[in-house]
């Protein structure tokens, strides 16, 4: 039977990947570095997961040395502010499946690769103050030795529950995610974003649009579907 629901961050909650996006390219302005991440490129450059792995894999690519880490702690500032001025939503259905989940005696938690500061600035501006308590486990980049498609993020968010992984449903939004997932034995809905469209999701038991049509739909409920 299902215990929890696992959800990812950037992609899946809410659309954060362009706000990365446009975080990452003021910060390379206003470090000096000519470099300009179109949205083309940002589709290609999200195989590499983790902001610092990204700069760095980008970097390298460029034949260029540069500060990692303060450029990356002075993007996620930049997207801290952004996020907390209230300049994202939670995508179609999220709020009502969580609260769905927690009225059902299902546990939620979260597994991502991203920033903890990341993840808790989007929940507090979206789900209020204290949305960090609905979690009953938040994992994030700062917990894991290796980010995903490593299942590590995953196991972490397991142990924390005490659950197996075929307990749990995960909704990703990414290949990455999801072998990630399917590595734990999780089973799996993926919502694709805006930066995963059209990826292959082999393996996934669910592809959806959004969260939002199951939910507002009784003949069509992702639980009764894989449970
Ligand atoms: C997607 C990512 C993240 C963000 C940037 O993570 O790859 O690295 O692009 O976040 P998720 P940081 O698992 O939540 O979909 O700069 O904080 O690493
Ligand atoms: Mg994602």
């Amino acid at each position: 039977t299902l215990r929890a629901v696992v959800f990812d961050v950037d992609g899946t909650l809410a659309e954060t990947e362009e706000t990365h996006r446009q975080a990452f390219n003021q910060a390379f302005k206003e470090h000096g570095l000519d470099w300009v991440w179109d949205r083309a490129l940002y589709r290609a450059l999200l195989n590499v997961t983790g902001g610092r792995e990204r700069i760095a894999a980008f970097a390298h690519s460029q034949g260029v040395e540069v500060d990692t880490a303060t450029l990356h702690a002075h993007k996620n500032d930049i997207y801290n502010n952004k996020i907390r001025s209230g300049s994202v939503e939670l995508r179609p259905g999220v709020a009502d499946l969580i609260r769905h989940c927690r009225e059902n005696g299902l546990v939620v938690a979260i597994g991502t690769t991203t920033s903890r500061a990341n993840v808790y600035s989007l929940l507090e501006a979206t789900l209020g103050q204290e949305a960090g308590n609905l979690f009953a486990s938040i994992r994030a980049g700062e917990d894991v030795k290796r980010k995903k498609p490593d299942p590590e993020v995953y196991e972490l968010v397991l142990a924390d529950l005490k659950l197996d992984g075929p307990s749990c449903l995960c909704v990703e939004d990414s290949c990455n995610g999801l072998i990630a997932a399917r590595a734990v034995g999780m089973r799996t809905v993926i919502t694709p974003s805006i930066y995963t469209s059209g990826d292959d999701f082999a393996g996934a038991d669910l592809i959806l649009r959004n969260l939002g049509q199951p939910w507002s739909s009784p003949e069509f409920n992702p639980y009764t579907s894989l449970i």
